[in-house]
């Protein structure tokens, strides 16, 4: 436990401190603040540090964060959203799993088509795992209006508009059934990158682990983004087969190595995992994949797999096209190049001339050139893989190793020329500055801070674009251990923020955040001023699917029951405090299509709509409108009523909806 006095030494730090602060407000008398505060933090066992965190996160009512983080929500399927400094958390964006706040996947017929578009053979899939989300860039810099994300579990792509932030498309990808290297984008957001994970027959086919090396392959997806419709078009898309070498983590090329792609990859070894019926000359996984000394950096030249794609130089697999390896070896599409054990992170430095790769069980981070790649693949001659790929000589192409600790992971830049690595077995994160042109003293580590615990990603403000803010970094720990009450044996991740902000070895905590509803792998973090949210939608009558004004959407007077046969058509109105109608009535068997506007047109005026029993439950915000379609199957007395207290009288929003037995 901490002491929970000041010490003398302590307080004056203290109220320099509180001199400062209240330097900077016109309430009151320092003097009287001064003393009020000073009690404050010697009854709480306040040190001068926790004072300087506190005063650095302090966000008062009504201000606005400086920076928004866009964090991935695990295997919680969807995108969380905080404020930087404050830590607020201020949406999970539903994503790959219902989310009933957000009436999200609970009767609305858009939500069923995107649900539908992601499916498996099929089988409608209702959770994800997101672990790389990406804001949309413009010359390589944030641009604030969309943000894609890949499911690692089924292989799958979202994209979300920032203008409702909302998710308004869903791919399954037809060549792999599990995804990681994903997403990523190019510097004007022409493509969106998802690498693959654990090899597997294409096309979600079946095959005899025996037959690995023939049958079993790895992937990488070039989806082609149409910024102008605002989607990703599947059309224009295409594939590239790679060896089943279980691909990681990717980034793009930016600056000098725009059009350029590189994956990490960590089962060169092609092991198979333990096999029960050989146990002798099998292994787990976990000693398998990681038995060789090496695995293979991938080198992408995008810009000429394009030219490929482009003239049809590729294979159909489930529909889709595809380059196959021989076909990329022929056209110099794919290069390969040794890099240390286990490697995870692969991260692009801002001016696009180095590549960062953390080894797991290596203690140094590998800084490649983006010159010397070219250089050795312009000198020719190569080594091969056993597919074929060009393999390039390490040593021809690295510019440096700088050991930094164990563990090391992901790799983020500021605006100093500093480089920071998370390092999972040592729970610390590890400032080291890059080399020249960034610094003059370059390639050596700067100081570490301690996290809790086991970091996995690391975020920098626009940490990874050609303009890093720095300022503040965001570690995104595994663990959470002592730093909170427990609720449970399932504990939350913690994430936690430093301030970066001073050159040298010295970063400071400030903040612990847990993270109580996903495990979250990799986040951005944007000027919160390059957001422009609407507030309400644009028009009643509003489609949030199409962005548009839905046509013969309910309007105030429009509203009424038509029946046609067992086909029963509702137009109901929103607005405080009722629906109209508020008597509904149909015979069971009926087939349903409700139609709902909410013609509040006042920020924050949402409505809600749920149905009892029937697992309907929407959020209508100001101006949106949206259709649910049922079977009236039970017959009974469901009462449907609005689920946001939306004014004094928001109990009496409600109505009966009538099912008559048939
Ligand atoms: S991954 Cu989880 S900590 Cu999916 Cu980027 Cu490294
Ligand atoms: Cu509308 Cu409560």
């Amino acid at each position: 436990m901490r002491n929970a006095s000041l010490s003398v030494g302590r307080f004056a730090a203290f109220a320099a401190l509180l001199l400062i602060a209240s330097a900077c407000t016109s309430n009151g008398t320092s003097s009287e603040l001064g003393s009020d505060a000073a009690q404050i933090a010697a009854e709480r066992g306040l040190s001068d540090a926790d004072i300087a965190a506190a005063l650095k996160t302090y966000t008062p009512s009504g201000v606005i964060d400086e920076y928004i983080m866009f964090s991935s929500g695990g295997h919680g399927g969807q995108v969380f959203v905080f404020g930087i400094p404050s830590m607020r958390m201020l949406k999970s964006i539903a994503v790959f799993t219902p989310e009933p706040w957000q009436g999200w996947g609970y009767g609305d017929e858009h939500h069923k088509e995107l649900f539908a578009a992601g499916a498996v053979d099929g089988e409608v899939l209702t959770w994800g795992d997101t672990h790389h989300p990406a804001l949309s860039e413009t010359n390589g810099d944030y641009d604030g209006e969309f943000l894609f994300i890949n499911d690692k579990a089924n292989a799958r792509v979202a994209l979300i508009d920032l203008r409702d932030f909302e998710t308004k498309q869903i791919l399954k990808n037809p060549l792999s059934i599990n995804d990681h290297g994903g997403t990523f984008v190019t510097p004007d957001t022409e493509w969106v990158i998802e690498g693959g994970q654990y090899a597997s027959p294409l096309a979600w086919d079946y095959a005899p682990l025996d037959n690995y090396s023939t049958q079993y392959r790895g992937m990488i997806t070039f989806w082609k983004f149409d910024r102008a419709a605002g989607r990703i078009d599947p059309e224009a898309s295409f594939g590239m087969e790679l060896p089943p070498y279980w691909q990681d983590v990717c980034d793009s090329g930016k600056a000098v190595s725009k059009g350029w792609i590189f994956c990490n990859s960590f089962n060169v070894e092609m092991s198979t995992g333990l096999n029960p019926d050989d146990l002798e000359n099998s292994e787990y996984f976990e000693s398998g994949a990681s038995a060789g000394e090496n695995d293979y950096l991938h080198i992408i030249d995008l810009d000429a797999a394009v030219a490929v794609a482009a003239a049809g130089e590729t294979v159909e697999v489930n529909g889709f096209p595809l380059i196959t390896i021989d076909t990329a070896i022929a056209n110099d599409l794919l290069y390969f190049t040794p890099e240390p054990k286990s490697p995870h992170g692969v991260d692009i430095a801002p001016r696009g001339d180095y590549i960062v790769v953390s080894g797991k069980l290596d203690p140094h981070v590998t800084i490649y050139s983006f010159a010397k790649i070219q250089e050795a693949i312009a000198a020719g001659s190569f080594d091969t893989d056993k597919y074929g790929i060009p393999l390039l000589d390490f040593d021809d192409v690295v510019e440096a190793q700088v050991e930094v600790g164990l563990g090391p992971l992901h790799t983020q830049f500021d605006d100093q020329g500093y480089a920071y690595t998370s390092l999972f077995l040592d729970s610390d994160v590890a400032r080291w500055s890059l080399g020249s042109p960034y610094r003059e003293d370059g390639w050596k580590l700067e100081g570490t801070v301690d996290i809790h615990y086991n970091v996995g990603h690391v975020v920098t403000a626009e940490g990874d674009t050609v303009s890093p803010d720095g300022k503040y970094l965001v570690s995104l720990n595994k663990w959470s251990l002592d730093r909170f009450f427990h609720p449970g044996p399932l504990y939350p991740q913690n994430f936690q923020l430093v301030d970066i902000s001073k050159p040298g070895p010295d970063m400071q905590l400030l903040y612990d955040m847990p993270v109580a509803n996903g495990e979250p792998h990799y986040a951005q973090i944007i000027k919160a001023d390059k957001l422009q949210p609407m507030t309400v939608y644009p028009e009643v009558g509003w489609d949030p699917g199409s962005m548009a004004p839905k046509p013969g959407a309910p309007k105030i007077g429009s509203e009424g029951v038509t029946r046609n046969g067992n086909q029963v058509t509702i137009d109901m109105t929103l607005m405080r405090s009722h629906f109209t109608p508020e008597r509904v009535t149909v015979t069971q068997g009926d087939h349903v299509t409700w139609n709902l506007t909410n013609v509040e047109t006042s920020e924050d005026a949402t409505h809600g709509f749920a149905i009892p029993g029937y697992n309907i439950n929407l959020s209508l915000e100001p101006g949106e409108t949206a259709t649910i379609e049922f079977e009236a199957k039970n017959d009974g007395v469901f009462t449907y009523y609005c689920t946001e207290f939306c004014s004094a009288l928001h109990l009496e929003m409600a109505g009966y909806f009538l099912v008559e037995p048939n």
